[in-house]
């Protein structure tokens, strides 16, 4: 609400938006080295990604919340903005659409983003482990944290077929699978295409590896130590970092559950073009 009421949107921000545990990390790393290249080339010995957690180089809407650390912080960043988001579009503040931001969205099978919450969850500093057959069937009711996955990922998905031009789409299926190809359109989308000479130079390849699960799991920023970025809820930098793998449901979801959740995906997306 305190988000929804200060925020002033600038016409040039651009929001990363995810459902939680979609790869918002990843995409955090890669729209933050593409954007800021001609400063920090991806190759360079003290670029910020090998001294700084790429979750603290585009900074949340609504985390720390903001009753904790003031929305006005947002304020002090130049533009054009990069800033990241889990809300639904239904939270997003009105002035993101009235003034036609950029928004990019990156979307993942169901499956493994239940299973990627589930471990994440568990590790957030309590005594509890919630049995997986429980979340599960909290996650197919619909309770996760910013609603509903379906719901999440539709809103989205409408605006990407009515604002094309402001709204890029992405899966994180799709990305793992040719990661070239999507950096060079999510340059392209954020208005720093790559040029002839860097294609050949290999740049966007030195993108790709930069903010490669494998590279950025073994900087020491992001394999030890523990920071609060939510407000009282320390998470280790490690936790970001699991195995970044398409299909990795089928190590923990029995046949059954992943019928069930198929069967409801399915029906929830049915009619809107979307499909995992
Ligand atoms: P958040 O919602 O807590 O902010 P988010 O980055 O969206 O985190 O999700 C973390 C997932 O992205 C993890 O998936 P997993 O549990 O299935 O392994 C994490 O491993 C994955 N991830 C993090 N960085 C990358 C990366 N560079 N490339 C691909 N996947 C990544």
């Amino acid at each position: 609400m305190l988000v929804q009421e200060c925020f002033n949107a600038r016409p040039d921000d651009t929001f990363l938006v995810t459902s939680p545990k979609c790869g918002i990390t990843w995409l955090k790393a890669l729209a933050f080295t593409i954007t800021n290249r001609f400063r920090h080339a991806a190759t360079s010995d003290d670029h910020p990604l090998l001294t700084h957690h790429p979750q603290d180089l585009v900074p949340f809407l609504e985390m720390p919340y903001r009753q904790l650390q003031p929305l006005a912080d947002l304020e002090k960043l130049a533009s054009p903005r990069l800033l990241a988001t889990h809300m639904p579009i239904t939270l997003l503040p009105p002035s993101v659409s009235n003034l036609g931001c950029r928004v990019v969205y990156l979307c993942r099978n169901p499956k493994d983003v239940f299973v990627s919450l589930w471990h994440f969850t568990n590790k957030v500093g309590v005594d509890y482990t919630m049995p997986m057959d429980k979340a599960f069937e909290l996650f197919s009711d619909g309770l996760s944290p910013y609603g509903p996955i379906w719901e999440h990922n539709l809103g989205l998905w409408k605006k990407s077929i009515a604002e094309s031009d402001n709204v890029l789409f992405l899966k994180y299926d799709e990305m793992m699978a040719e990661p070239v190809k999507h950096v060079k359109m999510l340059a392209k989308f954020l208005c720093v295409p790559f040029t002839e000479e860097e294609v050949s130079h290999r740049v966007v390849g030195d993108v790709v590896h930069l903010c490669s699960f494998d590279k950025l799991k073994s900087m020491p920023i992001n394999s030890s130590g523990a920071i609060d970025r939510i407000g009282g809820l320390p998470m280790e930098n490690s936790a970001y970092f699991r195995t970044g793998k398409v299909g990795d449901w089928a190590n923990h979801l029995t046949e059954e559950m992943a019928k069930k959740l198929d069967a409801i995906i399915e029906e929830k997306l049915r009619g809107s073009g979307l499909i995992f």
